[in-house]
């Protein structure tokens, strides 16, 4: 225990990528059977560097599957074998996620379960979560807080939730003392309304922590626009506080089911924005990777099962290029003289590709 705590760096402007093996999927959507063949794990992560991605995300049961019927120590066992695997691949563990939304116990949510077993049942599945991020050497911690929240708004208390809430990150962040908690809000899916639906909401629950330095955010695209919000807004916000850790950088064609489609794939311009937004804020040079939550489509033939994930990280590259090559100069005119339909044009020409 507390293995973890060399503080990654990186170069501004040089960035790095990941992404999960859940990403890599088969097919399946709820209306249907799957449409692709399973790829082994161990296949999963030969795509890795091929693709040019360095960093691997992580649910504590794709790190070490059955981990329920598993001893606390096979299952570190097994984990430190991975973080072996990993070295010799020349791949980084970038974060560990408790997956509580799909065992029997959770199936009301995990940390604001009414039942006091269950609530139990979510903290210690956490900490075993943490103990396998402590064996990978990772000290990242991702909590997207998938039924933690109602279908029938009367079914909790949502101000005691909260409470809950943040009693099960304070018991986390007390369980070592150099994990770090990324909250990954969403709004809606698989619930009616989750709690934490924005940064804000992860953030305010941050500050109230018993260490709000280990407590920050990862913030998806799509469930920004899920929540109606601009995602490079809440990039900005967060990294306003210093506490954007991770991005799941994606598409969402409005306000559906969470789509993951390719980064700029629904909206180049808001994806210009994201770019823009990471690149002034410097992200990147702490260490944070650019993970793409990007889905293979529903019918893709299986021999083109990883394109979604190479072209989000040519369309995120193509991106930084323009970002780089916008004219500043002309922006900075524009916004002096207060002519919004000139700073339009400037962002449009240069999208399409004009001088
Ligand atoms: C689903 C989330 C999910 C998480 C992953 C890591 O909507 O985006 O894919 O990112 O489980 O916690
Ligand atoms: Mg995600």
């Amino acid at each position: 225990m507390a293995k973890v705590q060399t503080k990654a760096t990186g170069d501004r402007g040089k960035y790095r990528f990941s992404f999960g093996p859940w990403n890599i999927s088969e097919g399946a959507d709820p209306f249907g059977p799957q449409t692709r063949d399973p790829v082994a794990f161990a296949s999963k992560l030969k795509v890795y560097r091929k693709l040019g991605f360095a960093g691997v995300q992580f649910h504590d049961d794709d790190a070490v599957p059955d981990l329920n019927r598993l001893s606390r120590q096979s299952v570190v066992a097994k984990a430190t074998a991975l973080g072996k695997v990993l070295k010799n691949e020349g791949l980084e563990p970038e974060f560990v996620a408790p997956r509580l939304w799909e065992d029997p116990r959770t199936i009301d949510g995990g940390y604001t379960s009414n039942s006091p077993a269950l609530r139990q049942y979510a903290v210690d599945r956490s900490l075993l979560a943490i103990d396998i991020a402590d064996a990978l050497g990772c000290r990242n911690i991702v909590l997207w807080l998938a039924r933690e929240g109602t279908y029938i708004r009367e079914s909790k208390n949502a101000r005691v939730a909260h409470e809950y809430l943040l009693s099960a990150i304070n018991k986390m962040l007390n369980h070592h003392p150099y994990i770090r908690i990324m909250i990954e809000p969403k709004p809606n899916e698989p619930m009616d309304h989750a709690y934490v639906p924005t940064i804000g909401h992860a953030i305010s629950l941050a500050y109230l922590s018993m260490d709000p330095n280990r407590v920050g955010g990862l913030i998806e695209t799509a469930h920004a626009k899920l929540a109606g919000l601009d995602p490079s807004d809440e990039m900005a916000f967060a990294l306003f506080h210093k506490k954007l850790w991770s991005v799941h950088l994606n598409d969402q064609n409005g306000l559906k089911f969470d789509e993951d489609k390719n980064f700029g794939a629904a909206n180049l311009r808001e994806a210009f924005n994201q770019v823009r937004v990471l690149e002034e804020g410097g992200y990147g040079s702490e260490g944070e990777m650019v993970g793409l939550d990007v889905k293979t489509f529903r019918t893709q033939k299986q021999t083109n099962n990883t394109a979604h994930l190479a072209n989000s990280k040519r369309f995120f590259e193509l991106m930084v290029r323009k970002v780089r090559t916008f004219d500043r100069k002309a922006e900075a005119r524009f916004i002096k003289d207060r002519d919004y339909e000139g700073l339009e044009r400037l962002v449009i020409e240069h999208l399409l590709g004009l001088k």
